[in-house]
């Protein structure tokens, strides 16, 4: 089997065009099976596993331009987002810590904020959907801890001005977060300023489980410094190892060992591959639906968004098509690897069949 156009997507994502899930590499999913029963939480224990995710976070800081990563694989991105979070206020010296995350972040930063009881603050985002540097300049402030930045936002696939609000960051001694859980395996073969190599950037959520090509659960949080790690850190008394830095006890070892199957399948070559192709999908997709004059916006990551009027979204639900819409109800179809030219061509037979 090969990667790619090849590969027929099973059943389960026929007409799936909302999803950040995909099919798994076949390695992937092979690797999860062996390891279905075991639990990286208890590291002792599990060694194979242990070392399959520290092996995995070595890959995953390869990705980020991060020499000596520190981290651990986690759940997914809402996980990761909350703990970017938690170290921050763990680790900030005032006793009202706030969070300043532009209004694009994902709902995971509400969940955060609310387990955490930190405030949450939104800057508003700019005329193409990218954090408002001015605006998040204006709402920090001495009790700050972390500042967020998205580097492949749920909704439009826009990647925030990463320096410009490392800076913001540094200036009142915040963390900069960035959430690269959806963009982090397309970013690398694109031209952005994202990643740890780009901007201080303290930690970072980039989930295997969504363009990684692995099982979910896999998400990845990752630090610059233990000193992270260590804010996140409790006493384990009676287990083999010491403390434990992870949100989660028991863990997927299925999740680690699917996670690095992916990453040593696929990166770089097999990763690059997958940016071309399915970049290459969003630009087809969003060229098709501006010529039949619908109001799209430009693809920067395989992500197209595009106004429709309610009683068409409806009908191409009701044909089966699983797709979904911005807060400001534009269509939204995330080009994950499992959707081909072809199921984009049905996809368009049907938008005509409406007209
Ligand atoms: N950060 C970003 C930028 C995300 O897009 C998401 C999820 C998260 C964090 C949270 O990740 P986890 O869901 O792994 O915790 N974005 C998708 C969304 O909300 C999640 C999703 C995935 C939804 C598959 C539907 C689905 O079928 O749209």
């Amino acid at each position: 089997m090969t990667r790619g156009e090849a590969r027929r997507p099973p059943q389960e994502f026929d007409r799936v065009l909302s999803s950040m899930c995909t099919t798994p590499h076949p390695a992937a999913r092979e690797a999860a099976q062996a390891f279905l029963a075991t639990n990286p939480g208890d590291p002792e224990t599990y060694p194979a596993v242990a070392e399959r995710e520290r092996d995995a976070v070595a890959l995953l800081g390869e990705i980020v331009g991060l020499s000596s990563p520190h981290g651990y694989i986690a759940a997914g991105g809402t996980e990761a987002n909350l703990q970017a979070v938690r170290a921050a206020r763990n680790r900030a010296d005032a006793d009202a810590v706030n969070v300043v995350a532009p209004a694009s972040a994902h709902f995971s930063f509400q969940k955060a904020a609310d387990v955490l009881g930190v405030e949450l603050r939104l800057a508003p985002t700019d005329g193409d959907h990218r954090a408002d540097v001015a605006a998040v300049a204006d709402l920090v402030d001495g009790d700050t801890a972390v500042v967020v930045g998205v580097a492949g936002t749920t909704e439009y696939g826009r990647v925030d001005p990463i320096p410009a609000l490392a800076d913001i960051a540094a200036g009142v001694d915040a963390n900069l977060h960035v959430d690269a859980a959806w963009g982090g395996f397309v970013l690398p073969f694109t031209d952005h300023d994202w990643s740890f190599a780009d901007a201080p950037v303290n930690t970072m959520a980039i989930d295997p489980h969504k363009m990684g090509q692995a099982p979910v659960p896999a998400g990845g949080f990752l630090a610059r410094d233990p000193e992270t790690l260590d804010a996140l850190a409790i006493e384990t008394p009676y287990l083999e190892s010491d403390t434990q830095p992870t949100l989660g006890g028991t863990r997927s070892g299925a999740g680690v060992a699917g996670a690095l199957a992916s990453l040593r399948a696929l990166w770089p070559d097999g990763y690059r591959e997958q940016y071309e192709r399915t970049q290459g999908n969003a630009e087809y997709l969003a060229a098709e639906l501006a010529a039949r004059g619908y109001d799209v916006v430009d693809p920067e990551l395989p992500l197209v968004a595009a106004d429709m009027p309610d009683a068409e979204f409806q009908a191409l639900r009701e044909e089966g098509w699983r797709i979904s819409r911005t807060a400001s109800d534009a269509l939204r179809v995330v080009c994950m690897p499992h959707v081909t030219r072809e199921m984009l061509a049905a996809f368009l037979d049907d938008v005509d069949a409406l007209a």
